[in-house]
């Protein structure tokens, strides 16, 4: 194993994408081997490198890393990312849980039966505005920073979180000043910006495309 940090993954957003969002703003420069056939899952398989059978896997520092919560602990605690003590560290956690359960709803659209689509829409915005983002705008009254003096994961999960909001729901942010000054402010970090230009490793959100490659890939989940 070379000292490249070697992302498995779809070419796609999924749960990779937090990994990849957390890795551009520390500065790390990484490689990225795609599944697009069911081959190169079951080499995976095969070569003993997925502990649940599951992707994402990250190899970094002589490591194959699963189980996504891992993989961004790791880096977090690397590239100090992660508070300065225990007690920032609980709370960077319980804000990043909640970046990470608001995402994973609109993670799940690409997946909601037509017929249901309508449905989980209006749950991600009416969950959005009444319970995850009045937490964030009130967490950033009197700092720059969700915790502490420092920017930290939770930080930088929110503002994913936030611009996925934002696609499907352009207006979102104008009842949350506080947020919308907070995006502007990280979107200006020179990494960060960087991974907002067109080329950077950022993935688009779900296509069909995608979802065909993931069904061959899992066939033994689309039976
Ligand atoms: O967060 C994690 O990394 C794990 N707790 C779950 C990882 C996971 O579910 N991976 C899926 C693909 S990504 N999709 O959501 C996976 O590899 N499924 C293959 C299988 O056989 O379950």
């Amino acid at each position: 194993m070379s000292g490249k940090v070697v992302l498995h993954y779809f070419n796609g957003r999924g749960k990779m994408e937090s990994i990849r969002w957390l890795l551009a703003t520390a500065g790390v420069e990484f490689e990225e081997v795609f599944l697009t056939k069911r081959e190169h899952y079951d080499k995976l398989l095969n070569d003993g490198a997925l502990m649940f059978q599951q992707v994402p896997l990250v190899e970094i520092d002589g490591m194959q890393l699963v189980q996504t919560k891992a993989i961004l602990n790791y880096i977090a605690g690397k590239y100090n990312l992660y508070g300065k003590d225990l007690k920032e560290r609980a709370l960077i956690d319980m804000y990043s849980e909640g970046t990470l359960d608001l995402m994973e709803l609109i993670l799940l659209l690409a997946i909601a039966p037509p017929e249901d689509k309508q449905k989980q829409l209006s749950n991600i915005e009416q969950k959005a505005k009444e319970r995850f983002m009045p937490v964030f705008e009130k967490g950033l009254a009197n700092s720059d920073f969700l915790v502490g003096n420092q920017l930290s994961r939770a930080d930088v999960h929110l503002l994913e979180a936030t611009l996925m909001l934002q696609e499907l729901f352009p207006t979102i942010l104008s009842t949350f000043p506080k947020i919308q000054a907070f995006q502007e402010r990280m979107k200006a970090l020179p990494r960060i910006s960087k991974f907002l230009q067109p080329g950077s490793a950022r993935k688009s959100p779900p296509d069909e495309n995608l979802m065909k490659t993931v069904k061959e890939v899992f066939s033994h989940l689309f039976k």
